[in-house]
């Protein structure tokens, strides 16, 4: 019981799919008590179930599109954890469907970016200010999920790429803002997996057979794994480490030409 009487808020559960469903399932095997968020109605009743699953303590909602809705949501976590929590798991992303598909310089629009970079990337921001003087309070740490799309190129992952890349730079300089009191920050840097946010991407299923070709590991990742990874650097295990992206991606983000590669060209 790695995190016996520790508490974390976990926002981005939307199925069983979800990477945040696994982190929420890490975290209550090794003890930890939960909160967790949902941004709709829609989505309310699949948070419901994780919480019965997970034994949350309570569930709020939190539309990281809305200020509001933040600082309602944490006068709630301050209500019921008034002495601290120890940390808050950021699993949100997203741009408008039609942003996602086709060549990036046609596809993206000045809209499409002001949405992806404000739900994917700014609301981390948000929350960590929303969180700032619970997290304090305990020595708590931040944990969010990035892509490779920010770093190189992907057919269709297009304003996503500069979302996630702004997302890892605020992962820095939030690192360096809250160092001082005792807060780590930190990502895991997923590799692919079949969620709701992979639904409805164009050749997604052709991505996952590619990866696991070019991945040392020969194999996907699942989202226990995320879980268990986000598990440890969520942990005092992980007391020593801030402003980091962990990969958890089977190694694909190691490989620039794989063998697999060089016989599709050649085959033999
Ligand atoms: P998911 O669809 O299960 O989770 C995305 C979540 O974002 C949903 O729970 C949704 O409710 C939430 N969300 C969207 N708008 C919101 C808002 N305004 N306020 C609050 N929540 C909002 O998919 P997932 O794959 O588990 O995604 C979780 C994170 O992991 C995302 O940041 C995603 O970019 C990242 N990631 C996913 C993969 C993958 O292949 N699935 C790989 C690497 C990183
Ligand atoms: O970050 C993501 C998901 C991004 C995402 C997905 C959706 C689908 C539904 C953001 N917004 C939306 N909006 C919707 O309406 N991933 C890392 C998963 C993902 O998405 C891709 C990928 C991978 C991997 C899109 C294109 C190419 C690869």
């Amino acid at each position: 019981m790695l995190l016996q009487g520790q508490r974390f808020v976990v926002t981005g559960i939307a199925s069983k799919l979800s990477i945040a469903w696994a982190i929420a399932e890490a975290l209550h095997r090794e003890g930890a008590s939960l909160i967790l968020t949902y941004p709709n109605d829609k989505i309310k009743k699949r948070v419901d179930m994780a919480a019965e699953a997970f034994e949350a303590d309570l569930v709020l909602k939190c539309d990281v599109a809305s200020d509001d809705s933040i600082a309602a949501c944490f006068e709630q976590v301050n209500k019921h954890w008034g002495d601290g929590i120890d940390g808050v798991v950021h699993a949100i992303g997203f741009a408008p469907m039609d942003q996602l598909d086709g060549d990036f310089t046609s596809a993206t629009t000045r809209e499409g970016s002001h949405i992806a970079h404000d739900i994917s990337s700014y609301s981390f921001v948000a929350l960590a200010k929303a969180a700032r003087e619970l997290l304090a309070m305990r020595n708590g740490s931040m944990l969010t999920l990035t892509y490779e799309g920010s770093i190189s190129v992907l057919p269709n992952y297009n304003v996503m790429g500069m979302a996630k890349a702004s997302l890892e730079a605020s992962v820095r300089y939030l690192a360096t803002s809250l160092g001082g009191e005792g807060i780590r920050v930190n990502a895991i840097s997923a590799g692919p997996i079949r969620t709701l946010a992979a639904s409805g991407i164009k050749s997604f299923r052709k991505m996952l057979d590619i990866s696991e070709k070019i991945a040392p590991l020969q194999r996907n990742i699942t989202q226990t794994e995320v879980g268990n990874a986000a598990l440890f650097l969520l942990s005092p295990w992980a007391s020593g480490i801030t402003g980091e992206i962990m990969f958890v991606d089977a190694g694909f983000n190691t490989v620039a030409i794989s063998e697999q590669l060089m016989m599709l060209d050649d085959p033999k």
